[in-house]
């Protein structure tokens, strides 16, 4: 992108921004060859500086690549995956018409033309030569670094062998599915910087394919680092394709969904076989981390029942459906390490699901969750001997002063595996601002060695994200998880934070919005006060106008007595207060005060 270009990551068009030079541009760090291009986000401040920022938002951002939804994205990290020359092409999985949630009997069919179901280049799924592991865990206890490696490597400014050695430690998981080329390698571990996961997904009333691709992109350019799509109901399929193709992010799923698709809804007449049909279908597909609620045991139910909210995870409440229902332990259980020898050979990742996790103040830390807590540390152990990349999902709704005592626990019983948190919610008395309520604790859990969090939107509780609820909880959650980076010490997180707080002391308020999470918003807000341009140039906000500006007083104090030494004195504040007083009187009380340079 030029200088002149007036598309932005938050105007992809350009159109209405065109008078505005661009406030970043896409740029590339190289790595050890020329296929290693890492990219990241460039703001240009005015005062000549650049500042460089971790990128999300893919090729959509970057106007020298044409992209088109319907050819889907460069591949990536195809030649990479060839190239190791451990897995191979096969025929696949035939697509049926209940893949897509619509059943035989369907008068309509479905999936009429299956050549339809993407219209992009013709591609046939990949897995493993053989009954082998291809995943990121194997390659790295071998000691190998792959390019994924160095990729993440160079956009966590750490070594490729540190890397290498997080993921062999099973401290990190780097979810790259061998049928998802397009992906840009990300690493969800707690040494390095926290993640951020969006939820998408269809409803049976609401919601079209071009609309979830559309969440998915508007997602991933705010910052989301991983998005699941947790459709359910009629596409299912070809949204997860369409998805797939034009995603720059690692895509999860929960199977589970999917399959009670296939059994009408009925829990009790889900099998190993129906389960294990969805979970090739989405391995081939290219799904790069999957949610297994395989903790739940038909002993633990009972705990459940003098909760207060009982059980509220959907996948926890079908599983606990249907271990009552037979009277027996899960096929999710009892097939586990079949599941694991599936996974390993597409390089799908685990995220064992927190099916008890409580849904409400009175029920957090108790002994479901922790029990199901332990059953996903003996899991998480197979997972590991098998060479699957694993991570744990936790905690639901917890308040503040049990967060840590939870997240110890997960840290202990799973063997450091990344936490992979949904909130936690703080409280319970606030739904319509939940983002917030669970975003307090997002940050004190990330603080504690959470590695990513799942976001909550405004409408948990109430209803279906909407483009903007996409957009605020994906913001609040870069909060949380920045402020955890901070609080962490992460190296180099806080550059970030001295660049705009040098902007706001010198008053640059492009250079502000620019480095803003949410440039649009803080723009707008600054405009529906002072919207003449000058005011951008002013040495005051609206806040507290020109005579009480806090920023203002300081920095005058500064210059007048220079920056090195204390001011300790009262009387020299007062003597600068009044002496600026006096200047404001002499200038004419003028509001606007002339640029210095
Ligand atoms: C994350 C941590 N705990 C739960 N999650 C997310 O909740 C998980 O990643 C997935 O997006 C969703 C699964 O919800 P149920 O089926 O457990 O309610
Ligand atoms: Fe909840």
């Amino acid at each position: 992108m030029t200088m002149q270009d007036a598309r932005t990551p938050e105007n992809p068009s350009g159109a209405a921004e065109a008078q505005r030079k661009p406030g970043w541009h896409k740029g590339y760090v190289g790595g050890s060859r020329p296929d290693i291009r890492v990219p990241v986000r460039r703001v240009h401040l005015t005062n000549g500086q650049d500042v460089t920022l971790y990128d999300t938002s893919g090729p959509y951002t970057d106007p020298t690549i044409d992209t088109d939804v319907r050819r889907g994205l460069p591949p990536l990290r195809e030649n990479w995956i060839i190239s190791r020359g451990d897995t191979e092409e096969y025929a696949g999985r035939e697509l049926r018409p209940e893949d897509d949630g619509i059943k035989h009997t369907s008068p309509r069919g479905g999936l009429k033309n299956l050549d339809a179901v993407f219209p992009g280049r013709p591609r046939q799924p990949r897995r493993a030569r053989g009954d082998v592991a291809v995943t990121q865990l194997a390659y790295a206890r071998r000691g190998d670094v792959t390019p994924e490696m160095e990729y993440v490597a160079v956009r966590e400014n750490v070594s490729p062998e540190f890397v290498r050695d997080e993921i062999a430690a099973g401290r990190a998981v780097l979810p790259a599915n061998v049928n998802h080329p397009e992906s840009e390698p990300m690493i969800i571990g707690k040494n390095f910087l926290v993640k951020v996961n969006a939820n998408i997904g269809n409803s049976a009333v609401t919601s079209s394919i071009e609309e979830e691709v559309e969440k998915m992109t508007w997602a991933s350019r705010w910052g989301a680092d991983t998005v699941m799509d947790l459709s359910t109901g009629r596409n299912i399929h070809t949204t997860r394709e369409w998805v797939l193709r034009n995603s720059p992010v690692p895509i999860g799923t929960v199977p589970l969904y999917q399959a009670l698709e296939k059994v009408d809804g009925k829990a009790e007449e889900l099998s190993w076989e129906v389960y294990k049909d969805t979970v090739l279908e989405q391995c081939e597909q290219g799904v790069d981390y999957m949610t297994v609620h395989a903790g739940v045991l038909l002993r633990y139910v009972p705990l459940t029942a003098r909760r207060k909210t009982g059980i509220v995870s959907r996948g926890g409440s079908i599983m606990a459906a249907w271990c009552l229902a037979h009277h027996q332990e899960s096929f999710l259980y009892t097939h586990f390490e079949e599941l694991c020898d599936i996974l390993r050979t597409y390089d799908v990742t685990f995220s064992l699901g927190d099916g008890l996790r409580p849904g409400s103040i009175a029920d957090a830390n108790d002994e479901a969750q922790f029990a199901e807590l332990r059953t996903l540390g003996e899991l998480n152990r197979i997972a590991k001997a098998r060479g699957v990349q694993t991570m744990i999902e936790g905690p639901g709704h917890v308040p503040m002063h049990k967060i840590k005592e939870n997240i110890d626990l997960q840290q202990e019983i799973c063997e450091e595996a990344p936490f992979y948190t949904l909130g936690p919610l703080t409280t319970d008395i606030a739904p319509a601002y939940d983002h917030i309520t669970s975003g307090i604790g997002a940050a004190m859990i990330g603080w504690w060695g959470t590695a990513m969090l799942c976001y909550v939107t405004p409408k948990e509780h109430l209803g279906l994200p909407d483009r903007d609820d996409v957009k605020t909880g994906v913001i609040t959650y870069k909060i949380a998880a920045h402020a955890a980076d901070l609080a962490k010490g992460h190296p180099g997180a806080q550059d970030w934070d001295d660049a705009l707080s040098d902007a706001r002391f010198e008053f640059r308020w492009e250079d502000q919005f620019n480095l803003a999470l949410d440039p649009d918003t803080a723009r707008e807000f600054h405009d529906a006060t002072l919207p003449a341009e000058p005011a951008k140039t002013a040495h005051f906000c609206s806040m507290c106008g020109p005579k009480f500006c806090s920023m203002r007083i300081s920095r005058s104090i500064t210059e007048q007595f220079g920056a090195g030494e204390s001011l300790t004195s009262e009387d020299e504040i007062r003597d600068g207060m009044l002496a600026k007083s006096r200047e404001f009187a002499e200038s004419g009380n003028r509001v606007y005060l002339p640029l210095a340079d």
